[in-house]
C-alpha cells in the first residue's frame, strides 16, 4: 500500500488471505515518496516467490500501475477512498491503464480490498486444489449466512 493510512482499507485484503490460509506479506511502498523502494520491491517480487501482488493506493494512485510495469506477476489494484474526491481519483488513476500493462482494478474501499484478496485466492487456486476447496467452503459459508428475510 502507498501509505500507512491505507492500512485501514487494505487490512481487509490481508484478513481474507489469512482466513484462506494464504501466506502473504504487507508492505508500505509509495510510488511518489519512496520510488526506489517501489523499484526494488517490484523488480524482485517474482524471484522472492511472490505470485500475485495486491496494490492499494489513494489519490493520484500510481502504485499499482508502476508495480505492474516492473513485474510480470498479476497486479490487482485497490482504489483507496480519498478525502477530496471519495476515491474517484484513485479508481480512475488505477483503472485507466494504457494497453499493454494490465492492472486488475477492484472497487473503491473495503469491498475492493476484500475482493482483491478473493481474486488473488482464485488466481492461486487454479493451480492449488486445496486452496480451491477452501475457497469453495468460503463461498458456501457466505451463502449460508445470507438471511432469507429482511428482519
Ligand atoms: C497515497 O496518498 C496513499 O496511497 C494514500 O492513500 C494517500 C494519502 O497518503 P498519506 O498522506 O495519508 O500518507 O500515496
Amino acid at each position: 500500500m502507498g501509505s500507512r493510512s491505507d492500512w485501514e482499507t487494505m487490512r481487509h485484503a490481508s484478513d481474507v488471505l489469512t482466513e484462506l490460509g494464504i501466506a502473504h506479506e504487507t508492505r508500505v511502498v509509495s510510488a511518489h515518496r519512496t520510488p526506489e523502494r517501489l523499484y526494488d520491491y517490484a523488480r524482485t517480487a517474482r524471484d522472492r516467490g511472490l505470485r500475485v501482488v495486491i496494490a492499494g493506493a489513494g489519490g493520484a494512485a500510481h502504485l499499482p500501475g508502476m508495480a505492474a510495469a516492473m513485474t510480470p506477476l498479476p497486479v490487482l489494484g485497490v482504489p483507496v477512498e480519498s478525502h477530496a474526491l471519495k476515491g474517484m481519483d484513485s479508481l480512475l488513476s488505477i483503472a485507466q491503464m494504457p494497453a499493454g500493462i494490465p492492472v486488475g482494478t477492484l472497487a473503491i474501499g473495503r469491498a475492493g480490498a476484500v475482493n482483491a484478496g478473493l481474486l488473488a485466492a482464485a488466481i492461486l487456486a487454479v493451480s492449488d486444489p486445496a486452496l480451491a476447496g477452501r475457497l469453495d467452503n468460503y463461498r458456501r459459508r457466505q451463502s449460508e449466512s445470507v438471511a432469507e428475510t429482511p428482519a
